[in-house]
C-alpha cells in the first residue's frame, strides 16, 4: 500500500526530479542539524534523510528529528544504518534491503528484527532495493558488500530489475558517503533502461556538473550528504541543476 510520503515522492516526481537532503547525526550537532535542514528547504530539496552507518538510535534519534522538525516542513525519511534507527517522529523510513552484501543480515534479518519496532511506531515503510557501487566508503565495508565494479553497469542493471521483481518501489544506487566520483552515468542510463521503478543516486554528489550528468543520464532522485557540511552555497547550484 503506498503511503502518504510515497505518493508525495510520486506525485512531485511526475513533475521533477528531486533531491533529499541527507544529514548523518554523527556528523552534525542538533543545533547544526536544525539549521542544515532550513537550509536544505530553502535551496530546493525535497526531503530530508536521516541515518549513518553507525548507530544513533533511541531518545536522541527523537529529539533530533522533533528539532529538524521544528525548523523544515520537508518529510523526514529515516534512512536507516541499523535495526533500532526507527523513529515515531519521522514520517517515513526507506525500508532497505541491502541487496548485494554477502551478509544475510543486511539483506533480510536486520529487516525481521526491525520490522515490528516499524509497525508500532507506525510510520511509512517504503521498499527499497539498496546497491553499493565501488568504491563504497564506510557503507560498503560496513555491510560487508561485494561491492558492484564501478564499470559494470550490466551487474548493477541485474540487481536493480531483481529488486523491481521482488517487490522494492526504489532502487537506491550508492558510491559511498564523501566518494571520490559518484556513480558512473553509464550505470545510470543503463538501470534506467531495464526498471520501471524510481532510481535513487548518492554518494560523491559535490558540483552542479556531476549533478547534470547523471540527470541526463536518467537518475530520479539525488541524495547528498556531504556538500552541506562543506560548502553549504554549493548545495543551491546543485539542486537547480537537478531541477532544471
Ligand atoms: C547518500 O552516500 C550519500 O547516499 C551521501 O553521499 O556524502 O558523498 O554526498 P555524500
Amino acid at each position: 500500500m503506498t503511503g502518504k510520503v510515497e505518493k508525495y515522492l510520486i506525485d512531485k516526481l511526475h513533475k521533477e526530479k528531486l533531491h533529499f537532503s541527507l544529514i548523518d547525526p554523527d556528523s552534525f550537532s542538533i543545533e547544526d542539524a536544525k539549521s542544515a535542514a532550513s537550509i536544505s528547504e530553502e535551496a530546493g530539496s525535497d526531503a530530508i534523510l536521516i541515518g549513518g552507518s553507525t548507530h544513533t538510535l533511541g531518545n536522541y534519534l527523537d529529539h533530533l528529528i522533533e528539532s529538524i522538525k521544528e525548523n523544515t516542513t520537508l518529510p523526514v525519511i529515516i534512512f536507516p544504518g541499523g535495526v533500532a534507527q526507527v523513529s515515531a517522529k519521522a514520517d517515513a523510513i526507506l525500508f532497505m534491503s541491502y541487496m548485494n552484501s554477502r551478509n544475510p543480515y543486511f539483506i533480510t534479518k536486520s529487516q525481521a528484527l526491525g520490522s515490528f519496532l516499524v509497525k508500532k511506531t507506525g510510520i511509512e515503510p517504503i521498499p527499497t532495493g539498496y546497491l553499493v557501487v565501488e568504491p563504497g566508503e564506510t557503507v560498503g565495508w560496513m555491510g560487508e558488500a561485494d561491492l558492484i565494479p564501478r564499470k559494470k553497469p550490466q551487474i548493477a542493471a541485474a540487481y536493480s530489475l531483481a529488486a523491481q521483481y521482488l517487490g522494492m518501489r526504489l532502487v537506491y544506487l550508492e558510491a559511498g558517503s564523501g566518494s571520490p566520483e559518484t556513480i558512473a552515468p553509464e550505470m545510470v542510463g543503463l538501470v534506467k533502461k531495464v526498471i520501471d521503478i524510481p532510481l535513487i543516486v548518492g554518494g560523491g554528489i559535490r558540483s552542479p556538473d556531476a549533478a547534470k550528468k547523471l540527470v541526463m543520464a536518467g537518475a530520479d532522485i539525488f541524495v547528498t550528504g556531504t556538500i552541506i557540511e562543506k560548502d553549504k552555497e554549493k548545495l543551491f547550484d546543485i539542486i537547480k541543476a537537478i531541477k532544471n
